[in-house]
């Protein structure tokens, strides 16, 4: 029998024998690891429990918030703050900075999440999930403020999402490639089932929200045209599509078998640069792409070297199989 590595032993020997993590940041990832194991058990409850609908609230981009959103939302605040190992978290559903309440130890690490991105999908049994990343704390002041937060994703330290999809599976970058860990439901922990994922260079199969092609701006469209053109187009192929509108089920998708994934600017909300939000989705979903050896830019620049000036920043997201997304780049003009 293959021996299972599981989780925590995988972060065990990054920390102790490669000296990739530090211990507070170990400890850090079993934790967030151990709230994705809640959401899951809530998200899988589905009708069975009272998780399902919305909420009669709104988070701060205006969005009706759903039950299962303020129920990860929380499982990852209760999970990460008695720790002694983060100074603050940000969400996509909390409209300032979660400052450790001072009962607690302050950490060195800051934690933001979408903790159930794809959130339409919620309601009708598709895959969602939690993605999140994590940057260290500036040292040059005590306290904590939002401005800390404001670090390019090539800083981050940490990054991953956790799928609720037919399996739970959780992948993870420290920086040093790709790991895939699926939740065993029997032993209740995550093991090890795929290391050093790599993203095929080039693919036939676009995934990006057709309806919107109206709005798109030249760049985007064209690269879209070629591809439906097929055999008989520029590109001499033919191209598959995909949207699940779940950015977690279409990452993964695309770190599995490769494909290019695509919301970008369009003129519907010409004053906002995407839709996406830059520090907990495009950011750590760029960087597990790029440890996968694809790439992720905003149409101009890598998505990792935008400078974020608020916390839930938008962004334009461009990614997957590195030869697709040099190509719909420089079709924008950009790096
Ligand atoms: P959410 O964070 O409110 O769930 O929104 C983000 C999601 C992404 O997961 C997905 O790629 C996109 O929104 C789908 O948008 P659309 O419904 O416009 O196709
Ligand atoms: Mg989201």
């Amino acid at each position: 029998m293959t021996e299972r590595i599981s989780l925590t032993r995988y972060l065990v020997e990054q920390q102790r024998d490669h000296g990739r993590i530090p211990p507070q940041l170990r400890l850090l990832l079993e934790v967030v690891a151990r709230a994705c194991k809640r959401i899951a058990l809530a998200v899988n409850k589905g009708e069975l429990g009272d998780v399902m609908g919305t909420a009669s609230t709104e988070n701060v981009q205006g969005e009706v918030q759903k039950k299962l959103d303020i129920i990860a939302n929380e499982t990852l605040i209760e999970a990460n703050e008695w720790g002694g190992h983060l100074a603050a978290m940000a969400s996509e559903e909390m409209e300032g900075i979660y400052v450790v309440p001072n009962r607690y130890p302050q950490g060195e690490y800051l934690l933001l999440f979408d903790p159930l991105d794809g959130s339409s999908n919620i309601d009708v049994n598709v895959s969602i999930g939690t993605i999140f990343s994590v940057l260290k704390k500036p040292e040059d002041h005590p306290g904590v403020q939002v401005g800390d937060f404001l670090q390019p994703g090539s800083a981050q330290v940490a990054a991953g999402y956790c799928i609720y999809g037919p399996q739970t599976t959780l992948v993870l970058t420290v920086g040093d490639g790709v790991a895939m860990f699926t939740l065993d439901r029997e032993q209740g922990s995550f093991v090890l089932t795929r290391e050093n994922i790599r993203i095929p260079e080039d693919t036939k199969e676009f995934a990006i929200n057709m309806s919107n092609m109206r709005h798109w701006d030249a760049p985007v469209r064209r690269y879209i045209d070629e591809c439906l053109a097929g055999e008989e187009g520029p590109r001499g192929k033919n191209f598959n599509m995909r949207w699940i509108a779940s950015m977690v089920a279409d990452v993964h998708r695309i770190l599995m078998r490769g494909g290019i994934f695509m919301y970008p600017w369009d003129k519907r909300e010409p004053n906002k640069p995407g839709k996406l939000r830059l520090m907990y989705e495009a950011n750590p979903m760029g960087w597990l792409v790029e440890q996968a050896g694809g790439a992720a830019t905003n149409g101009k620049e890598r998505i990792l070297e935008v400078q974020p000036t608020q916390l839930h920043q938008r962004v334009s997201v461009i990614l997957g199989s590195k030869n697709e997304v040099e190509r719909v780049t420089s079709y924008h003009g950009g790096i």
